[in-house]
């Protein structure tokens, strides 16, 4: 088992975020690099968008511009073997307790020189549960230096304000206003990046986004995000994702845990009405 360091344990406490240097060894970052090859390969016959890929604005056979293979556990046995059993599902455990939930996965492509900004959001007003557990476990599949479009996190804003991603008339936009994201400060801003196999972590209330990758290179970064099995989900939105919600390390609680904290909620969307962040953010803000 990948164990933590008790520093390491605290600095999540503290800011609400990891970054694992090179955690994630060459052989798995290897195997799953071919699989998302074979995704971009098959992309390149589309036109428009599958179940198991999303396209992006521009894409084309010679220059494939793929947003994300949503639910990768549902769509590739290698990608079940890893989201459901793999070395993040004992970071999850170090972090979360030895009883613990997959909750969703997906492989953020952010293709090169099409890969679209992602605004500043918080995860839990799209996904929430009962309490503020839930953490998501990325894993960069190539290098990736400060111009290929890095995770953003402002470090500690998960011990502070719950964004409803609304605009001033309530419509659901996922990400913050530009009033808020204005008030987040500039030195608390950390861009996670590092060379392949460099894994990331953030709790469900930090504050975090990506720019545009304009860079030519594609900045593949796979994501899973667990919950300690205390945290019942609230909405339906996983619900006819297969593995949605089964429980990967220990067993089902004996009692749900409730934060006091209100937690803002998404739009109902139902069970399988909901898209990805991308096409949310683009429709909404432009
Ligand atoms: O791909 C990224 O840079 C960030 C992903 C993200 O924030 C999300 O999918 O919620």
């Amino acid at each position: 088992m990948h164990r933590l360091t008790d520093s390491d344990r605290a600095a999540y406490a503290r800011d609400g975020y990891l970054c694992l240097e090179a955690w994630l060894s060459d052989d798995w970052v290897d195997r799953l690099s071919a699989v998302a090859d074979r995704f971009v390969d098959r992309s390149r016959a589309l036109t428009e968008s599958t179940a198991d890929i999303l396209l992006g604005p521009g894409h084309s056979a010679e220059h494939p511009i793929l947003r994300r293979i949503p639910q990768t556990v549902a769509f590739d046995p290698l990608f079940e073997d890893f989201g459901l059993r793999g070395p993040v599902v004992d970071l999850a455990e170090d972090l979360l307790g030895p009883d613990v939930r997959f909750h969703h996965s997906k492989l953020n492509f952010k293709s090169g020189g099409g890969g679209e900004e992602i605004r500043w959001h918080q995860d839990i007003p799209f996904w929430p549960h009962s309490n503020y557990g839930p953490l998501t476990i990325g894993v960069y599949l190539c290098d990736v230096d400060a111009d290929m479009a890095p995770m953003g996190v402002y470090a500690g804003s998960h011990r502070e304000t719950l964004h409803t991603l609304r605009d001033a008339d309530g419509a659901w936009t996922g990400a913050l206003s530009d009033a808020e994201a204005a008030r987040l400060e500039p030195a608390r801003l950390r861009w996670l990046s590092g060379p392949r196999g460099t894994v990331t972590v953030h709790n469900c209330r930090v504050v975090h986004g990506s720019r545009a990758n304009t860079s030519p290179r594609m900045r593949p970064l796979l994501l899973h995000t667990y919950a300690p099995c205390d945290a019942i989900p609230l909405t339906r939105i996983m619900d006819p994702v297969k593995f949605a919600n089964v429980i990967v390390r220990g067993r089902s609680p004996a009692y749900a845990r409730f934060d006091a904290e209100p937690c803002p909620m998404p739009p109902d969307w139902g069970a399988g009405e909901y898209s990805s962040i991308f096409s949310v953010q683009q429709e909404k803000l432009g």
